[in-house]
């Protein structure tokens, strides 16, 4: 993309995220809050209480005969294929011989009302016949029992440069889930039309998939399916695959019944039902010389996949190239183990695997500076990634716009961070009760999806005669600012105010075949499709314009609403009536694929990321050694944005993704009984950040004057995972208040989160004379 068209409409960093005004007064629709049709059903499910069981029968004949119920169906009554799997195959939407976690739905039960459904559920019988459930990671492990193929990541040999290192040592850390804990619960409205077909609204990351799901679990064509969105109340990748599951079970009450079917689930069913982030557990084996320069690197990463893959495989995948953060590890393996249990199916969520990889790799340069008695940073500084050299990854990707040496120096060295940390050191000889940590965290985070058929998206625009113009793509809006940040590049490409851009529902039907809203890569695809359909209109205006002016098309100049040709000029409006008068048309579809990505799955290796995000952050926090509380007290972060299509959202993304990983590392804790059951499935049990969790001092910085080196959208960068893992500076920050509430030789034991508890323990631990 040439430097003409690197520029964004005048005034992009005071344009405010378009539903802003509707989401704090309540205007914004959500499914929920579409006007009911008549006859609407509503849909309660049925679940398993037992994690692992055959199921014998179903009579839901009790329930039936209830006022007001109309269907109770189950995977006996799918015309098509029970299988909405994501990546592989036969992972069914409902579950059919056998139930295998606490909460997997067995039938579902439509009824005029909720309150109907709700009570109908509890006179359904089924019969189980109760069956040993695999629950732990290691249990699976030992079982050998995964949802796909364990992969492996190697680079060099990694045992013969560990056995011929000055050291070595050994050790493990465990990572928790996380619930995503989106303000709207999933949702699918389904309404049945003529003949076989099916309109869906779906509160979905992925409408192509939602629609693909119904088709199959329907037995109807791609084509009789539609699939709408127009936002959801938070998705964070709990709604990637998730939502097709509640779409393909309410557009089955709605093609049985043929009357309109809603599924919302209430929250703790939308916590138990639904998947969370991959709790991992990770063993770790590292050889490295006097100054703690790795030389050879072994890790096993053992997630807890669940009872299905779902998209597991891109998860742990993402975890392996992660493993590295910023750091170059010549001799490498990352091991990968899928295990299956019966617990719900783990799924996306923001990072992706990301963070657990590099959870893992932060512990180790911890361990290996508390071996040699030197900090965390001076172990980073030696083993980060070099810009000429030393810059391949363990997967093979060579990396070539490595910026983290240089970020990291730049926060450091503003915040006076050497100062920082002998403040804290005199606040800690002077407090026995409270100690102060506090800790960096350099984040590398792979833009792509790498899964690279993955990476394209189309768009359709369309100019009306009035000069107003239509927007659609393939993008979904979750609250991060997508439809805001296309409307802006479709109003920089025509030079007209964004008020005239119309943002419009996602739907299948409109743009196909679309990839899931994922990946951080949002506005990357759909920003160039949309940008790329607007050039096409924009050209044959440039005909018609240097028709009329008669001037060449090279003269012709969009700028604030108006074309000029010669001395004379034109409203947009003008030009566009005059373009449908010239019989040109004023519609275009566009289409985008990220050039240059390699993946080998099995091998585990090649160039799957287009280019890397770069942050940095600093945390300080204090815990109270008598109770295992904590506070984050400040923070400071430098975020690389490349050249920000939107400053203001961008802030909001750092801000919300920060939070959000301090609540996954700190406060947010999934706790399951000895039968599969999840006991923390409301907010009175499990704890998601709340604001006074927010630092006090919350410092962010976006990266000045750093265009992405690649031809992006307007050379800007994905934004919306890549801090999150910035939180993890909080984890270390604890951590090393753990360490420094005792004499400083031992390490602390404490996997994240890191909740009161946790520390309390840890605390002890580290305190107690042996
Ligand atoms: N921001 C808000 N407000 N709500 C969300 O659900 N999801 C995150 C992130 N930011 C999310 C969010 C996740 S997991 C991803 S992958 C990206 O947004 C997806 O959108 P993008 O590709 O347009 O950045
Ligand atoms: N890969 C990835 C994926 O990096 N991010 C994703 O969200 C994703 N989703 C599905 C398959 N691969
Ligand atoms: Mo985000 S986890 O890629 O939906």
């Amino acid at each position: 993309m040439d430097d003409a068209q690197n520029i964004v409409g005048a005034a992009h960093d005071k344009i405010q995220h378009d539903s802003a005004v509707k989401h704090v007064t309540g205007k914004a629709l959500y499914i929920d809050d579409m006007p009911s049709l008549p006859n609407t059903l509503q849909i309660v499910l049925v679940t398993s209480p037992l994690a692992h069981a055959n199921i014998k029968s179903i009579d839901g004949s009790l329930a039936l005969a209830e006022v007001g119920v109309v269907a109770v169906l189950t995977a006996k009554d799918i015309e098509g294929h029970n299988d909405i799997a994501p990546i592989f195959a036969g992972e069914p939407a409902i579950a059919d011989k056998v139930a295998e976690y606490v909460g997997h739905p067995v039938a579902v039960v439509a009824a005029e009302t909720y309150d109907q459904a709700f009570q109908a559920v509890k006179l359904v019988k089924v019969d189980y016949e109760e069956l040993e459930p695999v629950l732990l990671i290691k249990d699976a492990l030992a079982k050998e029992q995964f949802t796909y193929t364990p992969p492996t990541v190697t680079q060099g040999d990694p045992d013969k440069a560990m056995d011929a290192a000055a050291h070595r040592l050994q050790g493990e850390v465990a990572c928790g889930g996380q619930d995503h804990f989106y303000l709207e619960a999933n949702v699918a409205l389904a309404v049945p039309g003529e003949d076989k077909d099916m309109m869906v609204y779906s509160s979905t990351q992925h409408p192509t998939e939602a629609q693909h799901g119904v088709s199959r679990v329907l037995g109807v064509p791609s084509n009789a399916v539609t699939v709408e969105v127009r936002r959801m109340g938070g998705a964070f990748g709990g709604k990637e695959s998730q939502p097709t599951i509640i779409a393909a079970l309410a557009a089955l009450v709605a093609s049985k019944t043929g009357q309109p079917a809603k599924l919302r689930l209430r929250r703790d069913a939308d916590m138990i039902i639904t998947g969370k982030r991959h709790d991992f557990e990770f063993d770790y084996d590292v050889g490295f010389d006097e100054e703690g320069r790795i030389e050879g690197i072994d890790i096993a990463m053992m997630m807890r996949s669940g009872n299905v893959a779902d998209l597991s495989s891109g998860v742990l995948a993402r975890s392996l190239c992660h493993g590295d953060n910023c750091y170059y590890l010549k001799n490498a393996r990352f091991r990968g183990y899928p295990c299956k249990t019966n617990t719900v199916s783990n799924t996306a969520f923001r990072g992706f695997g990301g963070p657990q990889g590099m959870i893992v790799i932060e512990t180790i340069l911890e361990h290996i500076g508390h071996h040699l008695s030197k900090s965390l940073d001076e172990i980073r500084k030696i083993n980060f990634y070099g810009t000429e050299d030393r810059n391949v990854t363990p997967y093979g990707q060579t990396i070539t716009d490595n910026i983290i040496v240089e970020l990291t120096d730049c926060l450091m060295g503003e915040i006076n961070y050497e100062g920082r940390k002998k403040a804290i050191d005199k606040f800690n000889a002077e407090n026995s009760t409270l100690k102060k940590g506090i800790a960096a965290m350099p984040v590398k985070f792979g833009i792509s999806f790498n899964m690279p058929a993955l990476n394209q998206a189309g768009a359709l625009v369309h100019v009306y005669t009035d000069g107003s113009v239509h927007l659609n793509h393939g993008g979904t809006e979750m609250g991060q600012g997508l439809f805001t940040k296309v409307a802006q590049v479709v109003a920089t490409a025509f030079q007209v105010d964004i008020d005239n851009i119309k943002i419009s529902s996602t739907r299948t039907d409109k743009v196909p075949n679309t990839s899931a809203t994922a990946a951080s890569a949002g506005s990357d695809l759909n920003g160039m499709a949309a940008f790329d359909a607007a050039n096409q209109i924009k050209a044959r205006m440039v005909g018609v314009a240097a028709r009329h002016f008669g001037a060449s098309e090279d003269e012709i100049e969009f700028r604030q609403n108006r074309i000029y040709g010669g001395n004379e000029s034109l409203s947009f409006a003008e030009l566009a009536q005059k373009t449908w008068e010239a019989r040109e048309s004023l519609s275009a579809t566009g289409f985008y694929q990220t050039p240059d990505l390699s993946w080998d799955p099995i091998t585990c290796s090649g160039s799957p990321f287009y280019y890397f995000s770069y942050g940095v952050s600093i945390s300080e926090v204090v815990i109270d050694t008598l109770t295992g509380e904590s506070r984050t007290l400040r923070t400071d972060i430098l975020q690389d944005c490349g050249k920000s299509l939107n400053p203001r959202v961008d802030y909001g993304q750092i801000e919300g993704a920060y939070v959000q990983g301090m609540g996954w590392l700190t406060s947010e804790e999934l706790v399951w009984n000895d039968k599969g059951r999840l006991l923390t499935h409301g907010p009175s049990t499990y704890k998601i950040p709340g604001s006074r969790d927010v630092p006090p001092e919350f410092n962010i910085h976006i990266l000045d004057d750093a265009p992405n080196r690649m031809p992006t959208i307007f050379r800007s960068k994905a934004i919306g995972e890549p801090p999150l893992m910035l939180a993890i500076s909080v984890w270390l920050a604890l951590r090393d208040a753990v360490k420094r509430s005792g004499d400083g030789t031992k390490l602390p034991k404490l996997n994240a989160p890191a909740t009161p508890e946790a520390i309390l323990k840890a605390v002890t631990e580290i305190r107690a004379v042996n």
